[in-house]
């Protein structure tokens, strides 16, 4: 992670899933601060825009001499998190996932001097059509969903091919107990023992999510022929 504020990495790095992964050492985190490369009694890591405009830019050197202390993997993948790159999703997630080392660089300001996308950016990625105040809370987001790509990270207790979005669809609907919470009751069919008609209703269920709240994403889905029979059934009852 090149960063200006790697103290914002700490916190997530010590807790949850990542932080066991972390322990275990199954993924390695090296945070960089960019202000240790930067030159001059103020060690200023940003400067004012050419042809004038509000706000400030990141200056190219501290960004390339941070990234140039690294010690490079030989498939290593350099990712500038940022609004005009291409919008991370799953599939990206597993590419990713497939590199022996990623680097992030995490920008802030208005962005970084276009010559260091130009010379040291593989990939740029955003991670959603809004604006944060910098790529630090973007690289934590493609480096979770990253990692918990790498076998062993979720501990075998589940795999994450049973996730939301590994096959396209939204996931059904989830209960625990109490059967009755609030004069709610769990749908009796998961209460029924009938491992085939709940493997059924949790599929339409799905299904029915998908088609309701993301229409866009069944095209995209990997479909079976019963799949698509569910759907039948569905779109008749919309
Ligand atoms: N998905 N931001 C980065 C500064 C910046 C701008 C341009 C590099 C180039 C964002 C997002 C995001 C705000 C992070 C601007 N750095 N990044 N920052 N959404 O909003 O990725």
């Amino acid at each position: 992670m090149l960063t200006i504020f790697p103290g914002m990495f700490s916190a997530y790095l010590q807790e949850g899933t990542l932080g066991r992964a972390v322990k275990r050492g199954l993924v390695d985190i090296n945070l960089v601060d960019i202000r240790d490369f930067a030159a001059g009694p103020h060690k200023s890591t940003d400067d004012r825009p050419y042809g004038g405009g509000d706000g400030m830019v990141m200056t190219p050197e501290p960004i390339y001499q941070a990234l140039k202390s690294v010690d490079r993997a030989d498939r290593s993948l350099v990712v500038l998190l940022s609004p005009q790159g291409e919008t991370f999703d799953q599939p990206i997630a597993w590419e990713l996932s497939g590199w022996d080392q990623l680097i992030f660089a995490c920008g802030r300001y208005e962005g970084v001097d276009e010559r260091i996308r130009l010379a040291c950016i593989d990939r740029e990625l955003s991670i959603g059509d809004y604006i944060l105040s910098g790529g630090e809370l973007c690289a934590m987001v493609v480096m979770d969903a990253v990692a918990r790509l790498i076998p062993g990270v979720l501990g075998g207790k589940r795999s994450n091919l049973e996730d939301s979005f590994e096959d396209g669809l939204l996931e059904y609907p989830q209960y625990t107990r109490p059967r009755v919470f609030q004069g709610k009751e769990v749908p009796s069919v998961l209460l029924s023992g009938d491992h085939e008609k709940i493997r059924l209703w949790r599929r339409s269920e799905a299904l029915k999510r998908t088609l309701d709240r993301r229409p866009d994403l069944l095209r995209k889905a990997k479909l079976t022929s019963e799949d698509e029979e569910l759907l039948v059934k569905l779109r008749k009852n919309m």
